[in-house]
């Protein structure tokens, strides 16, 4: 019996997936289909995908074309399947050619014809609508967001703004976006949501002019740094319909959420202490470090420390204490202590001190180890006192990872029910709360 393997995505699944599955048939007596699960195409960029992995199994079984149907997880399991399936040939469509050469050492390798015309990228466009993004600030974030979000397919960045006219001129033209919008209002006019990446004292501004013209935002962090005013422009999108979101890039990270959900799924019993830290050793003339400019290491790196902690411990601590450095009015360096009823928290941040920016959480059965740097990790471990129990967990990000932040706002905009756990609107103003607590009430801080 000639028995022939073949893997894919089969997202929307359609003519060119069904034409080669009969070809691939029609090489052997047996076909294997090899479906990836989400988790895999996530891993391997293939942020699009639109039927989950069970209705994608159920789409293969209904050609009746497959003689068994397999799940393909990790990079390296088509040599372990061929092997373990007794595998004649690896067929595949030709947009793959000589990709596959390799596994000409254990079986045939096939390149079949690919049917032109039809694929599932130019089916989920069709599908789903595209949301026009247009940007407010032209710094090296925003430049780092544009290159990301080419990876989402219903996504444009359609035009930019920045008070500068030339600066705006030339980000454009530098990233290919074809509109300059020379006003607020000409921006708003053109898109369906704001990302705003403009100076942090600029936020609450620009947000509510956004959200009162009727667009969804994505602010930059630190989004803004009075609980009255972040609670007034949530209500405000609210009562409009609209999504604000604050891009705080860790906490939709693979694996910071892999990190999150393991940990409530009790790996190191009940966590007790929670330590994270963030410096970043900056030039003294830095915006960042300008107390007329909102500077200094809390309202800058704050947020990241926090998101962990209060997603770990909850948002109701029994008190709050900072140690700090000062320097020209703006915390060069700070170090917080919350104190719950039955754990603890700290976190260091500095903008003109350095520390290991590593985050170690420890629980009654094990801890967690996170290295440097942690709020954009691909990996962490869980270590025990029987050091044979420790084991490493990997969840590479593609690119910059700032893709997955762009995934999940447009995900919410296209899903208006949509409840998004990664980030709670209670997170980001617990999260505030504290940056303010910091700002307005001199009787918690320390000054070292
Ligand atoms: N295909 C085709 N014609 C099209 C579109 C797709 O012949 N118009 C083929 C592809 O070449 C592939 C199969 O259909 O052999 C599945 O395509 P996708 O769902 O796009 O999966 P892909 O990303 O190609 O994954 O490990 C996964 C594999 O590497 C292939």
């Amino acid at each position: 019996m000639k028995k022939v393997i073949t893997y894919g995505t089969y997202d929307l699944f359609h003519q060119g997936h069904l034409n080669l599955l009969k070809r691939a048939k029609e090489l052997g007596d047996y076909l294997i289909v090899g479906v990836t699960t989400d988790n895999f195409d996530l891993g391997r960029g293939k942020l699009n995908v639109c039927n989950n992995v069970i209705e994608r199994i159920e789409a293969i079984k209904q050609t009746g074309l497959a003689d068994q149907i397999i799940i393909e997880e990790y990079i390296g399991q088509k040599i372990d399947d061929i092997l373990k399936y007794n595998v004649d040939i690896f067929a595949i469509g030709s947009d793959w050619e000589g990709k596959f050469d390799y596994l000409k050492e254990y079986c045939e390798v096939v390149y079949l014809p690919r049917t032109e015309g039809i694929s599932s990228t130019t089916l989920r466009e069709k599908q789903r609508d595209i949301i026009r993004i247009g940007i407010i600030g032209t710094g090296n974030i925003a430049k780092r967001f544009v290159n990301e979000a080419k990876f989402i397919t219903n996504v444009r960045i359609h035009t930019a703004y920045n008070p500068n006219l030339e600066d705006c001129k030339s980000f454009c033209n530098e990233l290919k976006i074809t509109e300059v919008s020379s006003s607020l209002s000409e921006l708003v006019s053109k898109v369906d949501a704001i990302y705003i990446a403009s100076p942090p004292l600029t936020h609450y501004f620009y947000t509510k002019y956004a959200i009162e013209s009727g667009k969804h935002v994505l602010c930059e962090t630190p989004f803004v740094l009075s609980e009255k005013e972040a609670i007034e422009l949530y209500d405000l999108a609210n009562n409009k319909n609209l999504r604000l979101m604050m891009a705080l890039k860790t906490a939709f990270y693979p694996a910071f959420n892999h990190l999150i959900s393991l940990l409530k799924s009790d790996i190191i019993g009940d966590i007790v202490s929670v330590d994270a830290s963030i410096t970043t050793l900056t030039d003294e003339k830095s915006p960042k470090l300008d107390f007329e400019q909102a500077g200094g290491s809390m309202n800058e790196n704050a947020c990241f420390s926090l998101l962990p902690i209060f997603k770990l411990l909850g948002v109701n601590y029994v008190d709050i204490n900072f140690y700090s450095r000062f320097k020209n009015n703006v915390d060069i360096y700070t170090k917080c202590i919350i104190r719950y009823p039955q754990s603890i928290a700290s976190f260091q941040v500095g903008l003109g001190v350095k520390s290991e920016g590593s985050m170690v959480i420890a629980g009654t059965k094990g801890y967690i180890y996170i290295p440097a740097p942690w709020w954009k990790t691909e990996f962490f471990e869980a270590r025990y006192e029987d050091l044979n129990k420790n084991r490493k967990y990997f969840y590479p990000y593609e690119g910059e990872g700032l893709r997955y932040e762009i995934k999940e706002f447009v995900s919410c905009i296209m899903n208006p029910n949509k409840i998004s756990f990664k980030l709670t609107k209670e997170e980001v103003l617990s999260i505030i709360r504290v940056q303010e607590l910091f700002i307005k009430d001199s009787k918690s801080i320390y000054r070292i």
